[in-house]
Order: structure tokens, then sequence, then C-alpha cells
């Protein structure tokens, strides 16, 4: 059947150049002056205007028809600074696209071949090209610095001694918001410490004891369970238990060199205070004072996430193994911004939080909901949440 296919592909494409070859022979044999008669050229003229034409409509159409479905004005304050980059990127191409299609279809209109017309020839002019390499690398380079400006601006703002500092950590296939509750100090954080119940490995010395307890209790399973597949292999022969027994011993050797870890951490004896306030919440929503500097870190527990704040004109990647930041301030609540997208004729729902790197099969479930509050609603809503020393039983 592949052989019969292969044979008909193959078939094909030979009566296809035999066909262009005869073409091409017959053309050769009945080439002259008018082969492409003038009015055909003519109606080609025509068309390719009318194309033009079309062109320009329905694009402009478009802008206008579908304007409204753009991000309403940015919630955030650098963000007016993000949209300007923009718009004046995009007018620009605008400006040329438009410029450089007039001439495109309008030449072609008033050059057509008429009558008793012979075309110029005229192969080049270096001041033409002077000009039209200069100007457009004298454009992109000015275009290069405002956005490296822009990017030092957003990147690096005034630091504001008023500012909160939220932990966001991505995994597949949901975030994790951490606040530094009331002393603004984030607590500090380690892999090794990570239990069902300490998602984040925050550390403190009640987390590092029960983390040490779940550890040993996992060497104590996985060590029984080496000695068994090794007794079935190295004594009863069964030589199909191997792979297991690898799978096992591998298991058993990461277990340990946590419990090393974790013994090491514990030893520092070191003063987890500003973690007892830290409030961690897995996949509920993102409470965010208005008004307020939020300096956020980001952080992965698996692969590269991107946390996309549309709305609020911020990215950033969440990468395992480092910490990124970035830093914005929210200026409307929900209520404001529907009031501000209605001003510019667009429509606005609610804020949100979403992966924006194809993390893997359940991406599209990596969303979590932005709700900008008042300052003292935002007081209140961390008050009435579980703090870490609430969460390992110490208050
Ligand atoms: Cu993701």
């Amino acid at each position: 059947m592949e052989l019969l296919v292969l044979i008909t592909v193959i078939l094909v494409i030979v009566a296809i150049a035999k066909v262009m070859r005869s073409n091409e022979l017959s053309t050769q044999l009945t080439e002259d002056e008018e082969y492409v008669s003038l009015s055909e050229i003519k109606t080609q003229g025509f068309l390719y205007a009318l194309f033009g034409f079309i062109l320009f409509a329905t694009l402009i159409m478009q802008m206008v028809g579908w304007g409204k479905y753009i991000l309403p004005v940015s919630a955030s304050e650098h963000g007016d600074a993000i949209d300007d980059l923009f718009y004046v990127t995009m007018y620009l191409i605008l400006f040329v696209f438009f410029v450089t299609h007039l001439f495109l279809f309008g030449f072609i209109f008033k050059y057509y071949k008429k009558k008793g017309q012979k075309a110029l020839w005229y192969p080049h002019n270096n001041k033409i090209e002077m000009l039209w390499t200069v100007i457009p690398a004298i454009v992109l380079i000015a275009l290069v610095f405002y956005g490296l400006f822009t990017w030092d601006k957003v990147m690096y703002p005034k630091e504001d001694k008023n500012s909160i500092n939220v932990e966001l950590v991505g995994k597949q296939f949901d975030w994790t918001v951490r606040y530094s509750g009331k002393d603004n100090v984030l607590g500090e954080a380690n892999f090794s410490a990570i239990t069902s119940s300490n998602t984040l490995g925050v550390l403190h010395k009640v987390s590092l004891d029960s983390a040490l307890s779940s550890t040993l209790a996992s060497i104590k399973l996985l060590d029984k369970k080496v000695k068994e597949l090794d007794s079935l292999v190295n004594k009863a022969g069964w030589i199909g238990k191997c792979e297991e027994l690898d799978d096992a011993e591998t298991q058993l050797s990461a277990w340990k060199a946590n419990e090393r870890r974790l013994k090491k951490l514990i030893k520092q004896n070191a003063n987890f205070k500003a973690s007892e306030d830290d409030i961690v919440l897995v996949n509920d929503t993102l409470w965010l004072p208005k008004g307020r500097t939020v300096n956020f870190t980001f952080r992965s527990k698996d692969v590269i996430h991107s946390a996309y704040f549309p709305h609020f004109r911020a990215q950033m990647n969440c990468v395992p193994g480092m910490k990124t930041v970035f830093t914005f301030k929210p200026r409307y609540t929900a209520e404001e911004m529907k009031v501000e997208a209605a001003k510019e004729g667009k429509t606005f729902r609610m804020y949100e939080l979403i992966c924006n790197k194809i993390c893997g099969a359940s991406h599209y479930k990596m969303r979590l909901p932005i709700v900008v509050l008042e300052q003292k609603e935002f007081d209140a809503k961390m008050a009435s949440k579980k703090t870490f020393a609430n969460e390992i039983g110490l208050k």
C-alpha cells in the first residue's frame, strides 16, 4: 500500500513536470509582442488597484470594529509607559505599512503597459539607497532606546517605603501566593522542607521537624522495600524485579540526601520568626491593596511558568531554582476599572493572573482571580486568613 502511494506521488510529480515543460515549449512557439494583450494588462492594473483598496478598507474596518476588544486602560501605574511604547511602535508600523503599500499598488496601476510606452531602465541611485537605509536605521535605533528607557523605568522603580512583599509560586498546574504578613518580611523557604501541608517549604523549627520526621518515615518504608526486593533479586534470583530494585534504591538515596539537608538546616538553629506571620494561600485568589506598591518575588517548583497580569501590563517568568522579581502598583479596584473601561467604550469583567508559558497538558488551568481591595478591606482579608504559625499549630 505504502509503495503504491509512493509510486503515485512520483508519477504525479513527473506528470506535473511534463505539463510544465510542454507549456514552456508551446510558449516559445507562439511568443510574440502581443502574447499578453494590452487590454489584459489593463485589467490586471485595475485589479491590483482594487485589491489594494479592499486591503486598506478591511484593515481599517477591523481596527475600528474590533478596537473595543483590546485591553482597557492600564490598572497599574507603570502600565501607561508600556502602553505608550506599544502605541508609538504600532502607529509607526501602520504609517510605514500604508505608505509602502500605497506606492506598491498605486504604481502598479499608474504604470501598467500602455500602447507605444517604453519602460525606463533605472538600475541604481545612491541617494535613494542612502535614504531608505539611513532613515529606517535611525528610527529603529530610536525605538530601541525608547524601549530600553521604558524597561529601565518599569523594572527599577523608585523604592517605596509603603510597599508590601508578596511571593508567587507556580507549579503544574496552579499558583500559590505567600504574603509577608505584619512584619512585611517573607520567611525563608527551602525545597527540602516541602511536605503535603507545607507546599512551599517555608522554614520554621516546627516545619523542619515535621519535614524531617516525614522524611525519616519515607526512608524507613523505602529501606524495607529495598531489603525485600534485594532478597527477591539476589537470593531468589527473580531477575524481573531488578528494575524495581534500582528505582527503590535511587529513591532511597534521594530521601537520605534530603535527611542530610534538613539536619543541616536544623543545626543552623536560625531564627525563623519572619515566617510565622506569613500567609500561604494555595490556588485561592490574589488579593492586592489599591494604591500600594507590591513587590513580587516569583518562583517555580517544576518547569518554567510565566506570571502574566494583562490588565496590569506585567509579566515575569517563574524559573525553577531561582527568584525573579517585578513591582507594580494597582490603581483601580474592579468596580473603578469597569467605569474606566466604559469611558473607552470597552468592557471589563475581572482581573486575573494567567500562566503565559505552555508548561504542560493542563497549562490552561493555571489562572488565578485577582481582586484589588481598598487598604482597610485588604487588612481585614489578611486578618481572616490563617498565618503560617496557625498552620503549623503554634498559635
Ligand atoms: Cu504554567
